[in-house]
């Protein structure tokens, strides 16, 4: 057995169960007796309900029943509720209007649930499903931010004036308004971050299930936040309490921030399999999610920079329309403000900023958190005005971002905007990141480029991210409907194996594997006998899920406080069985030993005391070995780095390749640098694929056009280059780890990287900016419409 701690690129676990089919995922699972619920959905992004015959579904074969949004208010059914509350600028609530779990009176998004259809097979369901016919008095829709706020556009909802949702603002405008008017240039950028379609592997699926003995609901589901779920769902929407409602997410086949949120169908199902005494079973198909998973992103804003002759950043300014889709989603409100113009300092020291956020109400699908969640935003907007100055003014691209840069000797660093980082040296990842993309070198590269007929360019973002977000005092001041600590129970068998039940969940980041590792870093127990235990609230005593990149940040260090509990009980326990006192045993390696002897007792020893009391310290200890930790974070985590890009385009086709990436990272503390490289990699691609080709669109009427995989394009690994990671690491300095989070840092930093790296290439033929993405078609336009400037050089 080679080293498994803290370190160690250790093979993941869990992949021999994936890759062999032996996976358990929600659409796995069959419960007897099971029957199928099929959706009705609005195919009207806006329209009045006048009637809704069910009649022939009803009569249709193998059909058990037909569920109306009126049925469920019978039974007091409520609304999906959201997790977050933003305050506007002159302190009122947001506005937060229902959000019923069946369409009733409207529609408000194509996809729109209206009807339940329970067969005894899933294609009866649908079949019947066919058959209920909606009578709509279609309404006028919008689905653009802009329309959305434009006089006299249509309202999503009666009673929200404006489409507003609310009007939010950060920083002293005040200090902002001085220091613009005294700056040497002031430079502005439009720019929008495009809307984008979560697409995990694995649809969404659920089954709802009551135990008529015990009067007890299950709800299996495609989750990475079951206790979340139990919370919102069980006192919210079907006011169960928490004692009869179980949440069951399996292994779940990746969520990238779409499959946090509760979802009107997990309710449905759970709600009729208490009115039908069966398991009922959904499943998404591909289709379908497209038009009811929480897309992510969708935002317009306006960036100005006060900036001095030198190109020092004076103050920042920002303005963003954000859309929230036709309902609020579960965090949703918290992604364009406090995640995002939050860190609108990001690497840099502008002493004063400025943000305001709109967020409308449009007749699109709900718009909440996906893969950096507004992190991303907050990231693209910066860097490309930087690069803008750059173009604007003259000055060099690189050498402005160093004049500007926190100083690593500066921290812990308050910015203007709320956040105290507490670590990082961006000198150190921009160093290592230039060499690792050869930065030098490009110049040659782009001659060789151009003699064979090829635009190249270059583009670096710079950036800083705040994730295991917290503390929960905080997060609740700022509008957080939920604690964000997290829990580890760690229970030593009586034979010195181990079980932890943890509240984080892993949809493919390899927690199986680097929890284990953690474990065995710190009680010295072989990985083969460690399990990892999530997504089930009957197991595990609670737990926040995953999102934030905070399952080692926060549930790692739960883990840790269960352990030190676990160690200081097992010295109690040693100390007695060894006759010496607590204050002289030591812990390492799996051995409990008195200071200076050879007196020892292994870990397999005392738990096997503490489960076989027969010689123990009684009076003062009870048996067993199993703690519960529960950990609020002081502070988040601040990952930070820098990403190069460098791209190749065909002006024949206006195709760009992405031929060379470089990643350089500070992650804190790498418990597994094999699983950290895997996620750089894939948050990496989903940023590229954000920067160059994904894109939901809505047409003028908000359908979606973009409603399958033939016109919403999703990058395929012949998109991208080998790409190259590392980590130039500083410690956090408030979690007992030292780790930062990793999961979205690749989409992060790369988009901007990509997107200025394009502009690069183009920089002959005029391009100042470009929006997201990139497509062949915006890049050959941009070609044909435009004459080269001069030569390349
Ligand atoms: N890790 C490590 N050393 C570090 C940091 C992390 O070894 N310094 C390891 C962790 O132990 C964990 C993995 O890297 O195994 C990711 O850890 P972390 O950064 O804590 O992120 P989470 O586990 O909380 O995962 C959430 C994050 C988010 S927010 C999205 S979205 C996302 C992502 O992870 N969705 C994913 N990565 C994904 N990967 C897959 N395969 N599927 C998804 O849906």
């Amino acid at each position: 057995m080679g080293f498994e701690g803290i370190g160690a690129s250790v093979r993941r676990k869990e992949d021999h169960r994936f890759l062999s089919g032996a996976g358990n995922y929600t659409d796995d699972l069959n419960r007897p007796g099971q029957v199928y619920a099929v959706f009705v959905r609005a195919d009207q992004p806006h329209a009045r309900i006048l009637g809704i015959d069910t009649a022939a579904a009803q009569a249709a074969p193998g059909v058990l029943a037909v569920y109306t949004g009126a049925d469920m208010a019978v039974d007091g059914v409520g609304g999906v509720p959201c997790g977050w509350q933003i305050h506007n600028k002159d302190g009122t609530a947001m506005a937060e209007p229902p959000h019923p779990v069946l369409a009733t009176g409207k529609v408000r998004h194509v996809g729109d649930p209206v009807v339940a259809v329970i067969a005894a097979t899933r294609q009866q369901a649908k079949n019947a499903a066919e058959l209920v016919t909606v009578d709509y008095e279609d309404l006028p829709a919008i689905s653009g931010v802009k329309d959305a706020v434009a006089p006299g556009a249509p309202l999503v909802h009666d009673d929200v004036p404006g489409n507003l949702c609310f009007d939010w603002h950060i920083g002293d405008k005040a200090i902002v308004d001085a220091a613009f008017a005294h700056a040497a240039h002031v430079v502005t950028l439009d720019l929008t971050n495009n809307r984008l379609v979560p697409n995990a592997l694995e649809p969404r699926a659920a089954i709802g299930d009551f135990d008529r003995s015990s009067g007890d609901f299950t709800l299996y589901t495609t989750s990475q936040n079951p206790h979340l779920i139990r919370l919102l769902m069980g006192a919210f929407v079907l006011h169960i309490p928490e004692n009869k409602l179980r949440v069951v997410a399996p292994d779940v086949g990746g969520g990238f921030g779409s499959k946090i949120y509760h979802y009107a169908e997990e309710a449905v199902v759970t709600w009729a399999a208490g009115k039908l005494r069966k398991p009922v079973k959904w499943n998404a198909d591909r289709s379908e999610a497209f038009i009811s998973d929480a897309h992510g992103r969708d935002c317009a804003s306006t960036a100005s920079m006060a900036v001095d002759k030198d190109g020092r950043f004076l103050a920042l300014r920002v303005s963003t329309l954000a859309n929230m889709g036709a309902y609020l989603s579960t965090f949703a409100p918290a992604v364009p403000t406090y995640l995002s113009a939050t860190l609108l300092a990001g690497v840099y020291t502008t002493p004063a900023i400025y943000a305001e956020v709109k967020a409308v109400f449009t007749h699109t699908v709900p718009v909440d958190a996906y893969r950096g969640a507004g992190r991303p935003e907050s990231t693209y907007l910066l860097e490309r005005l930087v690069d803008v100055i750059a173009h604007d003014t003259g000055l060099d691209r690189v050498a402005i971002r160093k004049l500007n840069f926190i100083p690593r000797d500066a921290f812990p660093y308050q910015t203007p905007v709320a956040l105290n980082y507490d670590s990082g040296d961006y000198q150190a990842t921009l160093q290592a990141a230039m060499l690792s993309a050869d930065w030098d070198g490009f110049p040659a590269r782009r001659r060789a480029a151009a003699a064979r007929g090829k635009l190249r360019g270059i583009g670096m973002s710079t950036y800083v991210e705040a994730c295991g977000i917290a503390p929960s005092k905080l997060v609740g001041q700022l509008g957080a409907r939920a604690g964000l600590y997290e829990v580890a129970n760690v229970r030593v068998h009586p034979t010195g194996s181990v079980t932890v039940f943890t509240g984080t969940h892993s949809h493919g980041q390899g927690h199986e594997t680097t929890f284990a590792q953690l474990v065995s870093d710190q009680l010295g127990v072989p990985m083969d006998q460690i399990d990892i235990v999530h997504g089930d609230t009957a197991k595990i005593p609670f737990g926040m899920g995953t999102y934030g990149s905070r399952s080692l940040p926060v549930g790692g260090s739960a883990m840790v406080k269960a352990m030190d509990k676990i160690i200081a009980k097992g010295k109690k326990i040693a100390a007695h069985l060894m006759e010496a006192s607590v204050e002289d045993i030591e812990f390492k390696d799996n051995r409990f030993t008195v200071a200076g002897t050879d007196k020892s007792k292994s870990l397999t020893d005392i738990s096997l005391a503490a489960y076989v009391p027969h010689n123990y310290p009684i009076e003062e200890l009870e048996p067993g070995l199993d703690e519960t930790a529960f950990y609020d974070p002081k502070n988040f985590t601040f990952p930070g780095g820098c990403h190069i890009t460098e791209v190749e385009i065909d002006p024949e086709t206006g195709i760009v390749s992405v031929v060379n990436f470089s990643a350089v990272d500070d992650v804190g503390r790498v418990i597994n640098p094999m699983i950290v490289e895997g996620q750089v990699q894939g948050g990496v691609a989903q940023g590229i694929g954000q920067a160059l080709m994904e894109n939901a669109v809505y047409d003028s009427g908000a359908q979606l056009v973009t409603g399958s995989f033939m016109d919403y394009q999703m990058p395929r690994a012949h998109d991208f280059p080998q790409m190259k990671t590392s980590t130039e690491n500083t410690l956090c300095t408030h979690n007992p780890l030292g780790s930062k989070g990793c999961g979205e840092t690749g989409a992060i930093g790369s988009p901007p990287s990509v997107i200025n790296a394009v502009v690069d290439a183009l920089r002959d033929y005029g391009v100042r900016h470009l929006d997201m993405p990139a497509s062949a078609q915006k890049v050959w336009s941009i070609i044909q419409a435009n004459q080269p400037r001069m030569a390349a050089e």
